[in-house]
Formats: C-alpha cells, sequence, structure tokens
C-alpha cells in the first residue's frame, strides 16, 4: 500500500501532470450554440463557461412559451459507470434561474441535489441562494413551492430535506439537497477521506429514494440523473463525477481509467476538471478508497494511465 501511494506520488507525478496537459489541449468536442444565443447569454453565469448542444438538458417548452430558447438551462447530462445520464452538471444557479433550475428538476425527477460550493466564497458570490436555507421555511420559485423539511449536519456537509411541491398539478416530491461546505475555492478537499464519506452518503440516500419511487420510475434502474453543481459546474463538479466513476469501476472490476474518465466526461460537459490539483486529487482519492476497501493488491491502474509512465 504504502509503495503504491509513493509510486502515484512520486514518480507518476510528473506522468500525471501530462496527462492532463494533455487533455487540456484537446478542443471541445462540439458547439455551444444554444448556449452563445442572445437570448440565453443572461442565463449562463460565465461567459466563458458554456454548455454544449450535444449533451445539454432542454426543459420542456412551456405551452404559453412562444419564445424558441426558452428550454435552455446552463445545464448537461453526464454519464456514469454503465449508465447514462446519471448525472446532470449544472451551474450554481443564477436568481433569473431559479425558476429554470426548479423546473428541471421536476422534470427530469431529479431526488439528489450536490452542491460542491458554498454560496459565498471569499466575499464573492458563487452560487444564487435558490434553496430554502432554514429548516421549516418555504420559499416559491415560479410555480413551485421549496420547503425545508430539517436539515442534518455533518462535519463536512449538510443534508436538507426538501419538500417540492407542484402547484400546477398539486403533486409534492422529495428531494435530498447536500451542500458540501469543505471544498475551498481553487482547490481540491482537505482530505480524500472526507470526501469518501460524503461520496458514500450520497450514494446510500439515492440508492434508498430510488428504492421508494418504486414503479413510478419507468428509466433505467440507477433512477433519475443526480444533479452535480458547483459555481461554473465544470471544475469541481467534474471532479466530484470522475471520482464517483472511478470508484464504482474499481469496485466492480478493480481498475480504474482516471484519463479515459475524463476524457469522456468532456465530451459531455466541456472543461470538466479546472485543475492539475483536482485531477491528481482523483488519483489520491482512488487510493485512499482502495486502501479502505482493501482492494490494493495493487489497484490495476489501466492501460491509458500508465501510458505516459515513462522513466
Ligand atoms: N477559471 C479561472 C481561470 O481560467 O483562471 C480559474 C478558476 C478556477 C477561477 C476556479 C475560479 C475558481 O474558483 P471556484 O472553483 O471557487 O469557482
Ligand atoms: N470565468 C470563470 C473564471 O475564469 O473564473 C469560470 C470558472 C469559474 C471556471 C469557476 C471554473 C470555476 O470553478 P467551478 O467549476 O469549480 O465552480
Amino acid at each position: 500500500v504504502h509503495e503504491l501511494v509513493e509510486y502515484v506520488k512520486r514518480k507518476k507525478k510528473r506522468g500525471i501532470y501530462q496527462e492532463y496537459e494533455e487533455i487540456r489541449k484537446e478542443p471541445p468536442a462540439g458547439t455551444f450554440d444554444y448556449s452563445k444565443k442572445m437570448s440565453n447569454q443572461i442565463k449562463n453565469r460565465y461567459s466563458d463557461v458554456l454548455c454544449l448542444d450535444q449533451s445539454r438538458v432542454r426543459l420542456c417548452q412551456l405551452c404559453d412559451d412562444e419564445d424558441e430558447t426558452s428550454d435552455y438551462i446552463n445545464a448537461s447530462f453526464m454519464d456514469g459507470y454503465k449508465r447514462s445520464n446519471a448525472y446532470i452538471a449544472t451551474q450554481g444557479p443564477l436568481p433569473k434561474t431559479f425558476v429554470d433550475f426548479w423546473r428541471m428538476v421536476w422534470e427530469q425527477m431529479v431526488l439528489i441535489i450536490v452542491m460542491t460550493t458554498r454560496v459565498i466564497e471569499r466575499g464573492r458570490v458563487k452560487c444564487g441562494q435558490y434553496w430554502p436555507l432554514e429548516e421549516g421555511r418555504t420559499e416559491q420559485h415560479g410555480y413551485f413551492l421549496v420547503r425545508n423539511t430539517h436539515i442534518q449536519a455533518f462535519q463536512d456537509f449538510k443534508l436538507s430535506h426538501l419538500e417540492l411541491y407542484n402547484t400546477q398539478s398539486g403533486e409534492k416530491r422529495e428531494v435530498y439537497h447536500y451542500l458540501y461546505v469543505s471544498w475551498p475555492d481553487f482547490g481540491v478537499p482537505k482530505s480524500a477521506s472526507a470526501m469518501l464519506d460524503f461520496r458514500e452518503h450520497v450514494l446510500q440516500t439515492r440508492k434508498a429514494a430510488v428504492h421508494n419511487l418504486g414503479s413510478s420510475w419507468r428509466g433505467p434502474p440507477g433512477g433519475p440523473p443526480v444533479i452535480v453543481h458547483c459555481s461554473a459546474g465544470i471544475g469541481r463538479t467534474g471532479t466530484f463525477c470522475t471520482l464517483d466513476i472511478c470508484l464504482s469501476q474499481l469496485a466492480d472490476v478493480g481498475t480504474v481509467d482516471v484519463h479515459q474518465t475524463v476524457r469522456r466526461m468532456r465530451t459531455q460537459r466541456a472543461f470538466s476538471i479546472q485543475t492539475w490539483d483536482q485531477y491528481y486529487f482523483c488519483y489520491t482519492a482512488v487510493i485512499e478508497y482502495a486502501q479502505r476497501h482493501g482492494k490494493l493488491s495493487p489497484v490495476q491502474w489501466s492501460d491509458s494511465d500508465l501510458e505516459t509512465d515513462s522513466e
């Protein structure tokens, strides 16, 4: 175990760095036409973080709405491990897009929201306060009422149990909102271990929630997509999803392929994983996970992860 950790830390560090640089150099895998439309530009939090047309999430057209661009939200479907559309990666909602965000949650039957940024970081607004912060509070967004029924606080994250009430149809649903608070901007989580605990918690909740859906869910067995967002929806979001995919793969077949996972992810959500630290963090977290689960004999990196390892 120790040897492998050292191996990744020293010998592979350079290789991993090069690997990430190569990924960064690849041009985006498609067009961003919808994101660039005049009427949609105000719906993007960052003018340089757009979503690919091919994987964007479309909002259902409202019947009283003749504006053909009204189906736009800066959000992308992303595949998971052996599951298509396992996630929706999106930016931190803007006050202008709160209603769109809740429509997306409703239309895609989302049960879990994973938020990996805080609302304000270093004095700058990173994401709008789109859900009620306090227990017992209800807020209205368009024809949705969102109520925070209770909050569970953990060391590195908070879990809010939300009730989403659609006043048009009279239906009510439960949505779990995770807020991970220990992920500094420009950085990586302070410990891989805390991140693994967090992911584990999300997985358990998802499993239970999908189970509760029972026969009302007619989609794929994994259930509806999990929404993952940070500020731009690429850096921390991409890191979380990469990790989730790699760990699922490791648990299933005993190998991981960080490189291909990120490359593939970038074809659905461009620019996923923003910094080399975040990329490297995926490797260290995989090792941590393998150590925990006694999978180290040793972790088999897939071939593509070893290609750049020349010394
Ligand atoms: N996008 C910035 C750049 O191109 O320089 C890099 C950047 C990354 C900026 C992260 C801000 C970031 O902060 P956060 O992850 O907290 O939104
Ligand atoms: N234009 C922003 C910048 O250059 O700072 C884009 C940006 C912001 C990119 C945040 C990534 C960011 O990080 P994250 O996806 O983790 O919120």
